[in-house]
């Protein structure tokens, strides 16, 4: 501690950057769009995986400023489609093994996750995903009252609340991890290998040229290139519209908040879907919470009294004992929504041009599975089997990949 701040005020660098600044070239091979999870760990896999180094990733803020770092940390693979499962499922995976990967401490804490059923219906939809989620091999699966008072005893168990809680579903591989540290170390583990990573640099058009991508223009410049990943958040159907291409997406505000900290009590994730609620407590001991995402359009970050009031009233329905927590800080972030809760990743109709969208309340936990085979996609031009199922075309194929029953966020 003292080293770091002698070293603050003397203004020398004891430790070298995690990722460096670089000229804007005018040529990338491959230019991504946006500096979350999405978009470096996509650079991180076409150069790890695919020898594929000469790429920019551009963000128009810092990197990590998006979703990537106003999520509320959880990852799971407990979903309601095979297609969704399996997908989400390979990104737990790779979440085990990225902090040894990148040698950067992620604290993944794998603590498991429950979400409670209140009513007959929920009970069914539960039983339902478990049932997926084994056939899957994915470790979920209904537990009942006393076994979730023995995970859980902070729960009013009781039936006197107007939404008694009358089984779970119950994923022991879900957890939380640091999402900044995922951020930090994919930029560093890309920039290692040659990538180009371009803060403060924000896409001012798209050049198509008889239906093939032929270069980004920014405010720092224009680039020349046959490959564009739009990897946005929030700002999706404003990038695609640059090329041209009409994506199926809403975007709305989700908000989110931090009680200050205390001593660990909660030791698993408590998700309730009817109740609009899900919580977890932080390695710094705060309890880290959200609800349903904001019931209107609108690309604004506010947090508004009502959400913490909403909020505050049903995470007490579950605990009661928390009467006294005050709350320390809030933040909202964008959720893009597709029609079927699903995301939209692979080609579009102009070649080249590329898209990692549509995650609503789902994109942090997909990063590494998404960079990974988005990857694959760009490296080999075909479209991976587990990625197959997000295609763009989905929507006038009418085969949609309905996942709003494995939400955790109200909608
Ligand atoms: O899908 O687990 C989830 C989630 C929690 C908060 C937002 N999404």
């Amino acid at each position: 501690m003292l080293q770091l701040i002698r070293h603050g005020l003397n203004g020398k660098r004891p430790f070298p950057r995690m990722w460096r600044e670089h000229e804007l070239k005018d040529r990338y091979e491959v230019v991504i769009i946006g500096g979350g999870v999405h978009g470096l760990a996509a650079a991180y896999y076409l150069a790890r995986d695919h020898g594929i180094t000469d790429v920019a990733v551009l963000e128009k803020n810092y990197i990590g400023s998006g979703g990537s770092g106003r999520n509320t940390t959880i990852i799971r693979s407990n979903y309601l489609t095979p297609e969704g499962v399996l997908f989400y499922d390979e990104s737990v995976k790779l979440y085990e093994t990225l902090a040894l990967e990148l040698n950067f401490n992620l604290l993944f804490s794998q603590r498991g996750h429950l979400t409670l059923a209140h009513n007959d219906s929920s009970v069914r939809t539960m039983r339902w995903r478990a049932e997926v989620n084994q056939l899957q091999g994915v470790d979920s699966r209904l537990i009942w009252p006393d076994e979730i008072a023995r995970l859980c005893p902070q729960l009013d168990l009781s039936d006197h609340p107007r939404y008694p809680i009358l089984a779970a579903l119950y994923h022991p591989p879900g957890g939380v991890i640091r999402h900044d540290a995922v951020v930090w170390g994919y930029a560093r583990g890309a920039d290692l290998r040659g990538v180009h990573i371009h803060q403060k640099t924000e896409v001012t058009g798209i050049d198509v040229t008889n239906s093939r991508v032929t270069g980004v223009r920014t405010t720092r410049g224009t680039i020349k290139t046959g490959v564009v990943l739009n990897a946005t958040a929030g700002w999706a159907t404003l990038i695609s519209d640059m090329a041209g291409v009409r994506l199926p997406i809403t975007t709305h505000p989700l908000q989110a908040c931090v009680s200050e900290s205390l001593k660990p009590f909660l030791n698993v994730i408590i998700v309730s879907g009817s109740l609009h609620v899900y919580v977890s407590q932080s390695d710094r001991g705060e309890l880290v919470m959200g609800a349903s995402v904001d019931p209107y359009t609108s690309y604004s970050l506010d947090s508004t009294l009502g959400f913490l009031e909403g909020l505050s009233g049903h995470l007490l329905e579950l605990m009661p004992s928390l009467a006294r927590v005050k709350i320390l800080r809030q933040w909202a972030g964008l959720c893009d929504m597709t029609p079927d809760y699903s995301p939209i990743m692979g080609f579009t109709p102009v070649e080249g041009f590329l898209v990692d969208v549509g995650w609503g309340t789902y994109g942090f936990k997909a990063g590494p599975v998404s960079g990974k085979r988005m990857a694959e996609l760009i490296a080999t031009d075909r479209t991976p089997d587990l990625l197959a199922p997000f295609r763009l075309s989905r929507f006038e194929e009418g085969r949609l990949v309905g996942e709003k029953g494995a939400a955790s966020v109200g909608h």
